[in-house]
């Protein structure tokens, strides 16, 4: 059989750790004959919490769950992990300016990134899901590639919940099966301004664009709803999103790891494709195979596409600007 793979997971007190931890653990995201150690992660007010989330996990029986353990230390939740899930981070408080956020993350994610380059596999891939997740990846790439060992491009931010979004827009919008749509895009920022994009998309051989041919209804109500869905749910649930988020951080790391046939979009720092910064992380349409990814080449950016990415690449510069002292 084969030897366990470790997977760190920080923030695993709260609400994703608990709709992903179990998943893990059950083989949905590694495989089910892949045995896995889970590393916990969390602060140490939480260190309780990710106690009884152990005892359930343990009450569940997984067969592939060789082990596990909770800490407060990363270099200790880093050691050796072949996957990180970097959930935990620090959320807007009332009256917190987007500046304030972004640098109490970078603390964070400064020194997450250190952990994880100095103790981690060499090998690791690093899935940020902590908001705001394109930068928080940029800032923990920066801090590992000091280190070295580690490959910067291995550090990633979610952007599969948005592609899983738009996706089921466009399968209630079309009436065609979620599972016959291929050939998504959405670029940019986990954030209002990413830029769902359905120009290439195909559905059993369909054009997708062709099949919706409203771009009204792309411009007024497709891209506001995807962009704005996360708010429409803590409207809804007054809670954030969480069963889907873990959902699409399995979908991540499963493609990333196990390879995907289709186009999957992966926040991924840019290698200079389409004009994006290099290092700048951003949703790009990707290949995986073999345990890598690639950026798919030569897609045709027209107007209005150029225009949506331009205003999310431009929210991401600033971003990065704004942390700039920190690295
Ligand atoms: P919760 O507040 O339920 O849990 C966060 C956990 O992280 C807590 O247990 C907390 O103690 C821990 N934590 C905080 N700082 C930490 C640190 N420095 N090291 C380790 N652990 C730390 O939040 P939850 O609903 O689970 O959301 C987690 C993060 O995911 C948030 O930043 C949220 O904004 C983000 N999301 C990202 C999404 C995406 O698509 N990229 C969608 C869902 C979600 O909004």
């Amino acid at each position: 059989s084969k030897s366990p793979v470790r997977v760190a997971v920080t923030g695993a007190a709260g609400q994703i750790g608990y709709s992903l931890l179990f998943r893990i653990a059950s083989g949905e995201m590694l495989g089910k004959d892949q045995p896995v150690i889970l590393q916990l992660l969390d602060l140490p007010q939480a260190q309780n919490a990710c106690k009884g989330v152990m005892m359930e996990l343990e009450d569940c029986a997984f067969p592939l769950l060789a082990g596990m353990f909770a800490t407060d230390d990363p270099n200790v939740a880093f050691k050796d992990a072949d996957v990180c899930l970097l959930v935990g981070a620090r959320p807007r408080s009332k009256g917190m300016e987007r500046a304030d956020l972004l640098t109490a993350n970078g603390a964070i994610f400064t020194v997450q990134g250190k952990a994880i380059a100095e103790n981690a596999k060499e090998d690791v891939k690093v899935l940020v899901v902590g908001n705001p997740c394109n930068t928080n990846a940029y800032i923990a790439a920066a801090a590992a590639k000091k280190v070295g060992r580690t490959n910067p491009a291995n550090y990633h931010g979610m952007l599969r919940l948005d592609h899983n979004r738009a996706l089921s827009q466009l399968a209630a919008k079309t009436g065609r099966d979620v599972a016959s749509l291929k050939q998504l895009v959405v670029w940019g920022n986990h954030s209002p301004t990413m830029y769902a994009d359905y120009r290439f998309c195909t559905s059993n051989g369909d054009s997708v664009k062709a099949l919706v041919n409203d771009a009204v209804w792309n411009n007024d109500v497709f891209l506001p709803t995807v962009g704005k869905r996360g708010a429409a749910i803590i409207e809804a649930r007054g809670l954030s999103s969480a069963a889907s988020a873990a959902n699409a951080a399995i979908d991540h790391v499963r493609d990333w790891v196990l390879g995907s046939d289709e186009w999957v979009t992966m926040g991924v720092p840019s290698d200079g494709s389409y004009g994006i910064p290099e290092g700048i992380v951003f949703g790009f349409p990707c290949e995986c195979k073999d345990g890598g990814y690639k950026i798919i080449q030569g897609l045709e950016i027209d107007a209005y596409s150029q225009e949506k990415i331009a205003i999310t690449l431009k929210e991401l510069t600033d971003e990065a600007d704004a942390v700039k002292g920190m690295l």
